[in-house]
């Protein structure tokens, strides 16, 4: 049995796609206040394993329990890669996923459709309470639209489009975003650090 694993996240969002994402593991799916941490990390790294790697290891130590961290972004090309490990701060500290949206597409405005390649990339941290860590990652690559689309997912999803599907991110069902995402793929590998983890 694998006992209690901690979903190192203050994002609701990442959490209930992780429920998803990680089902049938023999791991009781655990977050920072069901165990009362209320102990936020900053995040002073300069790329998203940096900061995936801080905030596993830091809450494992805290927990003694083995910790997952995710530190994702969005990398939009012709902003030479932004807004990246700042996505969720890309519009201040405190603004709302529609307020991020809003000032990406601001910035985006002069820009054609052929130049608006972007990915979402996702980096996932598993640390143990014993202070080690593994990291796996997973990308997508996609087009950032001129005006968001779709009630699902969260964060940028309804402005990342996807031609192949000819959707949004967040015109999909959870069960083909989870698919086709960048935290699908990095939690497909997970799955894998997981299960070699339970003895
Ligand atoms: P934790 O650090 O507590 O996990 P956070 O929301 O601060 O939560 P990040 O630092 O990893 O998480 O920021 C990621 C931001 O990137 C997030 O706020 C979203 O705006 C965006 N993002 C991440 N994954 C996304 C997804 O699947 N779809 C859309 N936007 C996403």
């Amino acid at each position: 049995m694998g006992g209690k694993l901690l979903l190192a996240t203050n994002n609701h969002d990442k959490v209930r796609e992780y429920r998803s994402l990680l089902v049938g593991l023999p791991y009781d799916l655990v977050t920072p206040s069901d165990v009362g941490i209320t102990t936020r990390v900053e995040e002073v790294g300069k790329s998203l394993e940096e900061n995936a790697r801080l905030k596993a290891t830091v809450l494992a130590g805290q927990s003694r329990l083995v910790a997952l961290a995710d530190d994702s972004g969005l990398e939009v090309d012709a902003l030479g890669g932004e807004p990246g490990p700042l996505s969720a701060r890309y519009a201040g500290e405190g603004a709302s996923d529609s307020q991020r949206i809003d000032y990406l597409l601001s910035r985006l405005e002069a820009v054609p459709q052929g130049k608006r390649t972007a990915r979402f990339r996702c980096v996932i941290a598993i640390a143990t309470p014993g202070g080690k860590v593994e990291t796996v990652s997973g990308e997508r690559s996609g087009i950032i639209a001129f005006e968001p689309r779709g009630e699902g997912g969260f964060g940028y999803d309804p402005i990342f489009y996807l031609p192949e599907l000819d959707k949004t991110m967040a015109e999909l069902s959870p069960e083909v975003k989870n698919r086709v995402s960048h935290r699908g793929e990095a939690a497909r590998k997970a799955r894998q650090v997981l299960e070699r983890l339970i003895v």
